[in-house]
């Protein structure tokens, strides 16, 4: 694998912003190495500024559910930039998405247009503090809303205790509002509301968890979380910016049949162009300026280009309903993995939903079901099998908890390349620890 002309912008690119990047992960710090400069996505592949050929499992992060560069969203994109790229004026073409986002999700009523989740998310919080009078919010540890000051917070010592910033820069006063809770442990979500009645605006949850790697709810969680929350008049947010239309045409809360307050999307709504929403009950969002006293206002929020990108995402998803496909491909992609682990006599969890995976590398096999079981995970030997994957073609996502997305563009000889590369990756990853385990043992005994 050709690295130099990376290598040479890496370079240049640590000269010039932030490690280099414009946004943390894709620095390649959980895994080591130089990031591959990406110049050209099509489908399911990418190929990098060094000649060389992947298939692509992080797909920017989830927008992508139809692949690449698919060639009905260029057509959309290229129409609408012909008129213009932005006028900062209302256009017909948010109209048009706003109301496929209304018809897929009945829960929303009324939606507002950001440019990113960050933004959808942080103005769903302000709802929330603004309809219910109250300052905390319920989130979960391991879960991931964007980098809003309120949510770069982790848990405290000790369950549903105050949250202490997770980021420079966040005040403690503010972390303060924060209370950490355990994902499928209602009884952590029970004692934050015990402990701070009448206090919580909002519980705020992935409904599949997919930023600790993937931790699907268990039965009844997400049931608990709609009852506790309606019970303490808070109000339920899910944060759909991943699952939203990729998990169905109608979220994670259409499949578990869950009517949340509020609701965050972003990523496939865009189809690769930047825009998250905040949707929910008419008097909800019609707090929001100018019918009401939440501020919140953005340039290029329902820009053309990017509503026009996502209408025709959406209507693909619709036509060609990718879902049950999406299905069959990742239950492929698993069991071959599971095969491979097993041969390489590795020691793995595979957690799916849908279009959505994670396997976790650990010490010894036991089921992920929270932050605390993830943080167990051996990020070394993920590092090591996500090098011998790139080695041969497979590009994973940089981080061991981070999941993988696939798309409609997979096909079966990209599962079969992938499980192919991995049969030699899991060796890499074990035979790498024990070469590690033996040269430690080696240098106890000099
Ligand atoms: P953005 O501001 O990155 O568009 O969305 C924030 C966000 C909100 N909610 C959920 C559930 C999310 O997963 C995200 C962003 N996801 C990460 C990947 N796990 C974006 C990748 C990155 O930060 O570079």
């Amino acid at each position: 694998m050709k690295e130099e002309t990376s290598r040479k912008l890496y370079t240049r690119a640590v000269s010039l912003m932030p490690g280099g990047v414009s946004s943390p992960v894709r620095a390649f710090g959980a895994v080591g190495g130089t990031p591959s400069y990406i110049v050209r996505g099509s489908g399911s592949h990418l190929w990098d500024a060094d000649g060389n050929e992947y298939v692509d499992y992080v797909l920017s992060w989830g927008p992508l559910l139809l692949g690449h560069a698919h060639p009905r969203v260029l057509a959309a994109v290229q129409e609408a930039a012909a008129k213009g790229t932005t006028f900062g004026a209302p256009t017909a073409l948010e109209v048009e998405l706003a109301q496929r986002v209304v018809e897929a999700m009945p829960s929303i009523e009324r939606v507002r247009f950001v440019s990113s989740g960050t933004e959808a998310t942080m103005t769903a919080l302000r709802i929330a503090r603004a309809a219910t009078g109250r300052d905390r919010v319920i989130k979960f540890a391991g879960c991931y809303h964007g980098h809003a000051d309120a949510f770069l917070v982790q848990a405290g010592s000790g369950a549903a205790t105050l949250g202490i910033p997770s980021s420079s820069g966040v005040p403690a006063a503010l972390a303060d509002l924060t209370v950490v809770a355990s994902y499928n442990d209602l009884v952590s979500v029970e004692a934050a509301f015990q402990r701070y009645p009448g206090e919580i605006a909002c519980v705020f949850v992935e409904p599949v968890a997919a930023n600790m790697g993937v931790v699907p709810p268990e039965p009844g969680f997400l049931e608990g979380l709609r009852d506790l929350s309606r019970s303490h008049g808070a109000l339920l947010i899910f944060d759909e910016v991943i699952t939203g239309f990729r998990l169905s045409y109608h979220g994670a809360q259409g499949l578990h049949g869950i009517r949340p307050d509020l609701t965050t999307l972003g990523k496939v709504l865009g189809g690769g162009l930047p825009v998250g929403a905040v949707g929910g009950r008419r008097e909800l969002m019609e707090m929001l300026a100018p019918t009401g006293p939440v501020y919140q206002a953005g340039t290029l929020s329902g820009n053309p280009i990017a509503m026009a990108a996502g209408i025709c995402t959406l209507d693909e998803l619709r036509r060609s309903d990718p879902y049950p496909a999406l299905e069959d491909s990742s239950r492929a992609l698993v069991k071959g993995l599971r095969e491979a682990a097993h041969n390489a006599g590795a020691t793995i969890t595979i957690n799916g939903v849908g279009s959505l995976l994670t396997v976790f590398f650990q010490q010894e096999v036991r089921p992920v079901r929270s932050w605390a079981e993830a943080e167990r995970v051996d990020r070394p030997a993920y590092a090591r099998f996500f090098h011998a994957m790139r080695e041969r073609g497979v590009y994973l996502p940089p981080s061991q908890f981070e999941a993988w997305f696939l798309s409609a563009a997979h096909s079966e000889l990209d599962i079969a390349q992938t499980v192919q590369a991995a049969h030699q990756a899991f060796a890499a990853a074990v035979s790498g620890a024990v070469a590690e385990t033996s040269s430690l043992r080696a240098g106890q005994e000099r």
